[in-house]
């Protein structure tokens, strides 16, 4: 059993090394939490696209960000305090243009902004689009997809619609995902519990059902 193994994993190390994409590599640069979320910024050693980002996001157990209101638009200004001037986000108006949506987690299928720059957002959504150098969303030579902090329209922290390619620049992207609420954590630990006591009840009438 052991010899297998310890012959078995260099070939595993070996075929992962194989089959792995010939694509950039990409780092968890840094990891925070703010409420129910946890937000991961995700650094690629060279330019990656909005579809590429996003396969990875999902790929992680998360999705690109979903920024949903001013608390967590400043939070995460304050966390990326300018590091880089483009970081891809979840909103899209690939589907239709001037019809911006979070895409995946749990607003996927939020249509949130109407319009271009001069649009609005839809009731109870949040946006923070660009407004000081360029009015945002331009679709400029049809941009579709969403980043932040962008240095184009300003101020920090600001969002900028940009082409799939993000004009071959943009390296870094959001990952949010769920924390686990207190709550949560309780349910699974009496969780565990119930199975364990399951196991026990089970082990006892076993022993039972011997000496009958
Ligand atoms: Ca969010
Ligand atoms: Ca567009
Ligand atoms: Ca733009």
């Amino acid at each position: 059993m052991k010899t297998s193994f310890r012959t078995f994993l260099p070939l595993m190390a070996a075929s992962v090394i194989a089959t792995a994409p010939a694509h950039a590599a990409t780092t968890i640069e840094d990891t925070t939490t703010n409420g129910t979320s946890k937000y991961r910024l995700v650094v690629s050693d060279t330019a990656i696209n909005w579809n590429d980002a996003r396969a990875q996001a999902i790929n992680i157990g998360g999705y690109l960000a979903n920024i949903t209101s001013l608390v967590e638009q400043n939070f995460l200004k304050d966390w990326l305090a300018n590091r880089y001037s483009n970081v891809w986000i979840g909103a899209s108006d690939v589907g239709e243009e001037g019809k911006w949506i979070w895409m995946d987690g749990p607003e996927a299928g939020l249509n949130f902004w109407n319009g271009a720059a001069n649009g609005a957002t839809t009731p109870g959504s949040f946006a923070a689009w660009g407004t000081v150098r360029f009015s945002e969303p331009n679709n400029s030579g049809n941009e579709d997809y969403g980043s932040f902090n962008t240095s184009y329209g300003g101020p920090d922290g600001a969002w900028n619609d940009l082409q799939l390619n993000g004009n071959n620049v943009t390296r870094a992207f959001f990952v949010e995902s769920a924390v686990p609420e207190p709550g949560t954590w309780m349910l699974m630990i009496l969780g565990l519990g119930a199975v364990g006591f399951a196991m026990r009840r089970r082990q006892k009438v076993g022993v039972r059902f011997q000496f009958a």
